[in-house]
C-alpha cells in the first residue's frame, strides 16, 4: 500500500472496497470475507449509534473468541466509540473494577457470561446498554441482529487517528489494573512495524488460537491480518492436538503462541512422533521463552522460533530477525520506526551495552498513558517522550535485547500477567486471614505459578481447599493460588517489608 492506512478500520475497508469477495476470518466452520466483515462492522456500528453510542464513549468487549467479537469490535470502533478488552475468564472483583472505572456506557457479552455481568451490574450506573451475541436474551439487545438489520455506518474517514480505540488494562503494583490508552494510529502504527518486520503479506494465513481480549491475539494476530489483507482461522482457544492436526495439514502459514503452548506441541509431538511439514513463521511471545523450549521446538519442529517482546502500553516492542539469527534467550532489537534503550534504574542514565538496567521504548507505537490516572502516566513517562517498561534487560554489543527480569512484581503464568497485590487484597477479607504473602515459583507447564503464604488469625485453622475456593469465587480462575502454605509469621527485613524470597523453600 501506498499511504499506510491511519486506522485498523481503513484497513479493512481499504481491503474491503479493493477485493470484497476475498477471504478474511475462518471461525466455527464458516469463511467471512473481508466485504462481509466490513459490512457487517458497518451494520453495528449504525446499530450502535441508534442505541446511542458516541463517539469517545466506552464499550466494553466481555465475550469469547468468535467472529461476533470482531464485527462487535470493529463496529463500536466504527461508531466512534473506544474498546474497552475485558479477559472472559474475569469474575466479580475485575468486572467491578474495569467496567466501573472505564465508565462503560456499553457491553457487549454472551450467554455464558451473562450471569457473572449481572452480578456486578447493580453497582454499575454508567453500564446503561447490554447487547448479547449468540441467542436473544431478555434484557439485551440482540447482536445477531444488528449485524442483519440495522443501517450501516460506512464512514471510516470519521475516525480520527489521534482518538482512543481501545483502552487495555494492565499492571497493577496498587493491586488495581490501569486502563492503557491506545489510539487507533498507535495500533496502525505498530501494525506496519510488525508486518513489515515479519514479511507478513495476503498470502499468510495465521492459526490463532490466542484470545482476542489481550493485544497478543488482537492487536499482533487480528490487527496485522487486516493490516496486511491476509487471513486468520480463528479458534475459540488452544488445544494443542487441534494445533498439531492444523499444522500436520499444512494449513497455516503462521502460528503465534505463548511458551506454554510451545512446551506443549513439543509434547504433543513426542507423544505422536510426527513432524508437521514447516510454515513460514512460528512466533513466541508474552512471557519468556527458555532456551530449552526453543532448542527442543527447534529439532522437532525443524524450525527456530522467532521471539519477540511486547506490553499492552505499547503492542509490540522488540523482535529476532525474521531473516538472520534468532539467538535463543533474546528478544531482539527495535522494530522498524521505534526505539529502544537501556537506562540506570536509580539515576535514568542510558547505560553502555553489556550493563542491566531498566528497558524504556519510544516511537510512534507507544500510547497515550492510562485512563483516568495521570499520576501513573507522569510516573511512567521519562523526559523526551521515554516509556519506562518496569522490565530488566541488557544490550549486546550487537544490538540483541535479553530480558532479564523485572523491576515491578509480577507473576507470569501461561502468558497471562498476575499481580500479587491484587491477590493479597482479596485474601486478607477472608476470615481468619492475619497476614498474607502471594508469590510465584517456577512452573514446567505455566513458566511461573501463584503460591499464597498465610498466617492464619490465632485459633483459626484454614485450609487449603478454603484458601483456593475464596479466590476462584472472586476473581479470574487462572490467578488461584497453585500451593497455599501455612506459617506463624512472615519473614519481614529491618524496614518491615516481608521477604518473599524467604518463604515456601
Ligand atoms: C488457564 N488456567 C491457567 C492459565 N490458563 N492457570 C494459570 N495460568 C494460565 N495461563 C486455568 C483455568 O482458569 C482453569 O482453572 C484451568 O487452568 C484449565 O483451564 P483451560 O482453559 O483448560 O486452560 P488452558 O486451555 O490449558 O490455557 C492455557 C493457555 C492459556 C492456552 C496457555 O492460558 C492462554 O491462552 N494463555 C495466553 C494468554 C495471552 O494471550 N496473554 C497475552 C498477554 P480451573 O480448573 O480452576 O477452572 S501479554 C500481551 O498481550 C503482550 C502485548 C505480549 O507481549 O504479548
Ligand atoms: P502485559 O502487561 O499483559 O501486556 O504484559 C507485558 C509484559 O509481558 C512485559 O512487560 C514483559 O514483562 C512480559 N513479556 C512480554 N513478552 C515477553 C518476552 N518475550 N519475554 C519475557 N517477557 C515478556
Amino acid at each position: 500500500m501506498m499511504h499506510p492506512p491511519r486506522s485498523i478500520i481503513h484497513a479493512l475497508f481499504d481491503r474491503a472496497r479493493a477485493n470484497p469477495g476475498r477471504p478474511c476470518v475462518y471461525a466455527s466452520g464458516t469463511t467471512v470475507s473481508y466485504g462481509t466483515l466490513a459490512e457487517e462492522a458497518a451494520r453495528v456500528a449504525g446499530g450502535l449509534r441508534e442505541l446511542g453510542l458516541r463517539r469517545g464513549d466506552r464499550a466494553a468487549l466481555f465475550l469469547a473468541n468468535s467472529v461476533e467479537f470482531l464485527v462487535a469490535y470493529l463496529g463500536a470502533q466504527l461508531a466512534g466509540a473506544t474498546v474497552v478488552l475485558v479477559n472472559t475468564q474475569y469474575r466479580q472483583v475485575e468486572l467491578r473494577h474495569i467496567l466501573g472505572d472505564s465508565g462503560a456506557r456499553l457491553c457487549v457479552t454472551d450467554g455464558a457470561r451473562r450471569e457473572e455481568l449481572e452480578r456486578v451490574r447493580p453497582g454499575l450506573p454508567e453500564l446503561e446498554v447490554l447487547v448479547q451475541a449468540g441467542a436473544p436474551a431478555a434484557g439485551a439487545v440482540s447482536l445477531a441482529e444488528l449485524r442483519a438489520g440495522s443501517a450501516p455506518h460506512m464512514d471510516p474517514g470519521a475516525i480520527d487517528p489521534n482518538d482512543l480505540a481501545l483502552i487495555g488494562y494492565t499492571s497493577g503494583t496498587t493491586g488495581r489494573a490501569k486502563g492503557a490508552m491506545l489510539t487507533h494510529a498507535n495500533l496502525a502504527a505498530n501494525s506496519a512495524a510488525v508486518t513489515q518486520a515479519w514479511g507478513w503479506t495476503e498470502g499468510d494465513r495465521l492459526l490463532l488460537t490466542l484470545p482476542l481480549f489481550h493485544i497478543h491475539g488482537l492487536g499482533v494476530g487480528i490487527h496485522g491480518t487486516l493490516y496486511s489483507g491476509a487471513q486468520v482461522n480463528l479458534r475459540p482457544g488452544f488445544e494443542a492436538s487441534e494445533v498439531f492436526d492444523e499444522l500436520l495439514a499444512g494449513t497455516p502459514t503462521m502460528f503465534f503462541g505463548v511458551p506454554t503452548m510451545y512446551g506443549r506441541l513439543i509434547a504433543e509431538a513426542r507423544r505422536r512422533g510426527q513432524r508437521p511439514p514447516p510454515i513460514r513463521l512460528y512466533v513466541s511471545g508474552s512471557a519468556p521463552l527458555s532456551p530449552q523450549t526453543f532448542a527442543e521446538f527447534a529439532e522437532l519442529f525443524g524450525q527456530p522460533i522467532l521471539e519477540r517482546y511486547g506490553m499492552t502500553e505499547t503492542v509490540m516492542n522488540l523482535t529476532n530477525p525474521l531473516e538472520g539469527e534468532r539467538r535463543p534467550g533474546t528478544v531482539g532489537m527495535p522494530f522498524p520506526g521505534q526505539e529502544a534503550r537501556i537506562v540506570d534504574v536509580r539515576t535514568r542514565a542510558p547505560l553502555p551495552d553489556g550493563e542491566v538496567g531498566e528497558i524504556q521504548v519510544r516511537g510512534p507505537h507507544v500510547f497515550k498513558g492510562y485512563w483516568r490516572r495521570d499520576d501513573a502516566t507522569a510516573e511512567a513517562f521519562d523526559t523526551g517522550g521515554w516509556f519506562n517498561t518496569g522490565d530488566l534487560g541488557v544490550r549486546s554489543a550487537d544490538g540483541y535485547y535479553t530480558i532479564v527480569g523485572r523491576a515491578r512484581e509480577l507473576i507470569i503464568s501461561g502468558g497471562y500477567n498476575i499481580y500479587p497485590r491484587e491477590l493479597e487484597e482479596v485474601l486478607a477479607t477472608l476470615p481468619g486471614v492475619a497476614e498474607v504473602a502471594v508469590f510465584g515459583e517456577p512452573d514446567p507447564d505455566f513458566g511461573e505459578r501463584v503460591v499464597a503464604a498465610i498466617v492464619p488469625a490465632p485459633g483459626v485453622s484454614l485450609t487449603a481447599d478454603e484458601v483456593i475456593a475464596y479466590c476462584r469465587e472472586r476473581l479470574a480462575a487462572y490467578k488461584k493460588p497453585r500451593r497455599v502454605i501455612f506459617c506463624e509469621a512472615l519473614p519481614r527485613n529491618a524496614l518491615g517489608k516481608v521477604q518473599k524470597h524467604l518463604i515456601g523453600g
